[in-house]
């Protein structure tokens, strides 16, 4: 069998639930060989109140992954970026997007954990912004992330969604996903999809329940997974949005603060189940 290789520039999210294990679950399901180069690690801490807590992984390791990582001559036929910590990060992910041929890219430009409101450091926003997303194939801002990157702050409805996707792709950014997720006030779970020609709202009804940990990370990496895989980047989303529905369908009560996605839920959905 050919191996198709994907790879995750990522934090490493100790629940399990988002950052580079939720990008590896996923590639998994897609059938692809995933492999990580790690940037952060986040812990949280369960007597104050699960307060996240961020450590970067030293510019010379995050640089040695990657130079273990491009030491192959097969072909990586996507890549997806995640947290990245520092802006000196950001211009080593830079540097590696210019220099090595991904056979596509995706920007999730990571800005915050869920349940912070706070940017992890404004200075990597900004770096995201002018040297990460003018090199993105599928850019995927969550609503707060969009109005960060546009620049046109808080954004409250499907019109704002649609006017931040637009600025975005004014970056150079090829196809935008705008993440309405449940940030966005409506019963229905909306995303704002762009590329310059297509402009679509896709929406599935909103799932009643809180579990959606990881979510954002999810969908960013099966679009990822899916651009792997040869699909246009439209039929990668679509199909990225069935699975992560069905990954917070099946979203479950991890302890008081938090309840992650369960990223294998399509397939067993599909082909049943392999445990019981
Ligand atoms: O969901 C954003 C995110 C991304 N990456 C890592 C995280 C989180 C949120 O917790 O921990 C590593």
């Amino acid at each position: 069998m050919e191996q198709i290789r994907a790879l995750t520039i990522a934090g490493s999210d100790a629940t399990g639930g988002a950052g580079m294990a939720a990008d590896l679950k996923t590639f998994e399901e897609y059938g692809l060989y995933g492999q990580v180069a790690l940037t952060t690690i986040v812990t949280m801490d369960p007597n104050n109140n699960w307060a996240h807590r961020v450590t970067e992984i030293p510019l010379e390791i995050v640089s040695e992954q990657l130079e273990t990582i491009l030491a192959s001559d097969m072909p990586i036929s996507a890549m997806k970026t995640g947290m990245l910590g520092t802006p000196q990060i950001v211009e080593l992910v830079s540097k590696t997007l210019d220099d090595y041929a991904f056979g596509a890219v995706v920007i999730d430009p990571v800005l915050v954990c869920k349940g912070t409101d706070e940017v992890l450091n404004p200075d990597t926003a900004e770096s995201i912004r002018t040297l990460l997303l003018p090199k993105a194939t599928v850019a995927t801002p969550n609503l707060f992330e969009a109005g960060v990157m546009s620049g046109l702050g808080t954004l409250k409805d499907i019109e704002d969604m649609k006017a931040a996707a637009k600025k975005i792709h004014e970056l150079g950014t090829k196809a935008v996903v705008v993440k309405g997720g449940k940030s966005l006030a409506s019963d229905m779970a909306i995303d704002v999809y762009y590329d310059g020609e297509s402009l679509e709202v896709l929406e599935t009804p909103k799932i009643p329940h809180a579990h959606n940990h990881g979510a954002g990370c999810t969908f960013a990496a099966a679009i990822t997974a899916g651009l792997a895989r040869g699909m246009e980047p439209y039929d990668a989303v679509l199909r990225a949005k069935e699975f992560v529905t069905e990954a917070i369908a099946k979203g479950f009560a991890y302890n008081a603060f938090i309840g992650p996605v369960f990223h294998g839920a399509k397939r067993i959905e599909t082909v049943g189940k392999l445990y019981e």
